[in-house]
């Protein structure tokens, strides 16, 4: 069987959760339900790599984190995640005004690169603190940005997390199809 490897880079703030969600979808099924406790990753053991397999292809997804800032701007990703904080505001806007912007001026292939949005620690959302960003308007800063998909889920309490694992794996895996991973129609919602 032919097996493909997908590289996908995790972007966003110090503290948004990124190695909380990593760890959490590395602890296999019972772990994306969110009902058994996780082991933290380690930054240094990067690559985390997942496998999923079709019927033609294995593919082998690796994740990085940006915990060595420098040296992510020298990866070839195929897809790049931008992560923020459900709970905190300025999270949202440095995708903006920082994320976004970062992915377009390294790679040189920004122009195909599929980019989801993941919005993280969803069970710090709270309607009443203006701080706490709502989906909308998550979504809404998402189009703005032109990015294909927008995801949120929580590591903590496991909700939206299979969902959004399996939105970034069907993702990834069709970035290596001859159509590629970007949404025809603009950014999609799941
Ligand atoms: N309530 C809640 N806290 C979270 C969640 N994910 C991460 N955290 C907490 O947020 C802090 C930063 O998380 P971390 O994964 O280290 O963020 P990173 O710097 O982006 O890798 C830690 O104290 C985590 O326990 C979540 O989904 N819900
Ligand atoms: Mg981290």
């Amino acid at each position: 069987m032919e097996e493909v490897t997908v590289k996908v880079l995790l972007l966003g703030d110090e503290k948004v959760g990124k190695t909380t969600f990593l760890s959490r979808i590395s602890g296999g099924s019972g772990a994306l339900e969110g009902n058994v406790p996780i082991t933290l990753l380690r930054d240094i053991d990067q690559p985390f790599v997942f496998e999923i397999r079709n019927r033609r292809r294995t593919y082998r997804i690796e994740f990085y984190d940006t915990s060595c800032p420098d040296n992510w701007r020298l990866l070839d990703p195929d897809l790049v995640l931008i992560c923020y904080d459900i709970s905190q505001r300025p999270s949202l806007i440095n995708m903006r005004r920082v994320w976004i912007n970062e992915v377009h001026s390294t790679f040189q292939t920004s122009d195909h690169l599929p980019v989801i949005v993941v919005g993280l620690k969803r069970d710090l959302r709270s309607e009443s603190d203006p701080g706490s960003i709502h989906p909308q308007e998550a979504y809404k800063v998402s189009q703005e940005m032109r990015v294909d998909k927008y995801v949120e889920c929580s590591a903590v309490t496991g909700e939206l997390l299979k969902l959004a694992f399996e939105e970034i794996c069907n993702t990834a895996s069709r970035t290596k199809t001859v159509t590629g991973a970007q949404s025809e129609g603009g950014c999609v919602m799941s």
